[in-house]
């Protein structure tokens, strides 16, 4: 069992001195680890790989890194060259952002009474904010969603060409759940992973299945912006670093998600990089720690926990996200991860009832104003 549970972890002490966050001259940003986020206050601990410390703060639900894991050492060897030859010809879903694409998309929005839309600013290069195809086709209010973001289904082949492309133009993160097109030595590599370990601790945990892993190759310096999932998640990374950092789901009215009808449901409205206090205030009370992760790491990433992923090399990861899992019995006063299922469910409820994204808001100030 480790005292020291930073020792020998890639965020711990001891980590050699990292670069600043850096623009590197070429006008975009190039990613960096040293920069100081005022709301983090500590690090996530690092424990041995089968540290019943460790695996007891998963089930209470709690960020840990373990290390020294073999959770998928038949996967170490995945790089560039290996994915390339062994990958097979099927297509990956590709998420880009282009420099080109954003000077047109640069038209201002129509003013409108709704929050969101103050928050429609073309995006960083380097930032890939997740959006639901879905809710986008029903969004009632365009003016309050703009993407520049495209996701585009090509080969590991075309992917590559544009990985190693000119990244002030244009920014690629693949992110495609592995499935059956794989060619043979990456669908033995898989069948490799300690699947044992996996299902003995999943039935510990107390999680649902598991419902995907996610293969994520993507360039330093991009960043998956402030966000939760609705899925506990062990994330493994395979080649190069990742700064994360983690607010537990009490921070939920600090970080200001878009509504649930939005195509950036999940996500904080928030730039953790340069935060509005003037249209968030509440974010002055938000208070995370942060995880820096490596190969033969792995974090877990609770349900419900807000993350922020900043790329500090090109890197490599595969996750595996399960289902949160059999009901507990429930317990008061609610936790604020089942106080956030509540509200999600009610806000969802609501507009199903008013079949009317704009008049939500008003009927919430009908229950509140004055009220409560
Ligand atoms: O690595 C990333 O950029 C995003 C990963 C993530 O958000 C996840 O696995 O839930």
């Amino acid at each position: 069992m480790s005292e020291t549970p930073f020792r020998d972890c890639l965020g711990g002490p001891g980590t050699p001195v990292p670069q600043p966050f850096l623009n590197n001259g070429t006008g975009h940003y190039d990613g960096g680890d040293t920069h100081n986020y005022n709301f983090i206050t500590g690090n996530v601990p690092c424990y041995d790989f089968n540290d019943p410390v460790a695996l007891n703060l998963i089930k209470e639900q709690v960020p840990v890194i373990l290390k020294g894991a073999d959770l998928v050492s038949s996967a170490m060897k995945w790089d560039l060259d290996y994915l390339s030859t062994h990958i097979g010809g099927g297509r990956f879903a590709v998420f880009i952002r282009n420099a080109e694409a954003d000077r047109h998309a640069l038209v201002q929005p129509q003013s409108s009474s709704n929050p969101q839309s103050q928050s429609v600013q073309p995006e960083p290069l380097h930032i890939f904010k997740y959006f639901d195809e879905k809710k986008l086709v029903a969004l009632q209010d365009r003016s309050t969603f703009q993407s520049t973001m495209v996701r585009v289904e090509m080969t590991f082949q075309e992917f590559l060409k544009r990985f190693h492309g000119d990244r002030s133009q244009e920014r690629v993160y693949l992110q495609q759940p592995l499935n059956n097109t794989v060619g043979p030595q990456i669908a033995s590599d898989f069948i490799q992973f300690n699947w044992s370990w996996a299902a003995e601790h999943k039935r510990e945990f107390n999680w649902g299945p598991l419902t995907s892993n996610l293969l994520l190759i993507g360039q330093k310096g991009n960043i998956t912006p402030c966000h939760f999932d609705e899925q506990q998640n062990l994330f493994c990374p395979l080649r190069g670093r990742k700064r994360i950092l983690l607010f537990n789901p009490e921070n939920f009215p600090y970080l200001y998600p878009y509504p649930v009808h939005h195509p950036n449901d999940r996500q904080s409205q928030v730039n953790l990089d340069n935060p509005d206090y003037g249209r968030f205030p509440k974010f002055a009370m938000a208070r995370g720690v942060q995880a820096t992760v490596g190969p033969g790491e792995i974090l877990y990433i609770p349900i419900h926990w807000w993350h922020h992923v900043i790329n500090l090399d090109d890197t490599i990861a595969i996750n595996f996200w399960h289902k949160g899992g059999g009901s507990a019995p429930v317990e008061y006063p609610l936790q604020a991860r089942q106080k956030i299922a509540m509200v999600r469910n009610i806000e969802k409820m609501l507009l199903e009832a008013l079949q009317d994204q704009n008049e939500l808001k008003e009927l919430l100030h009908w229950i509140v104003d004055g009220r409560y």
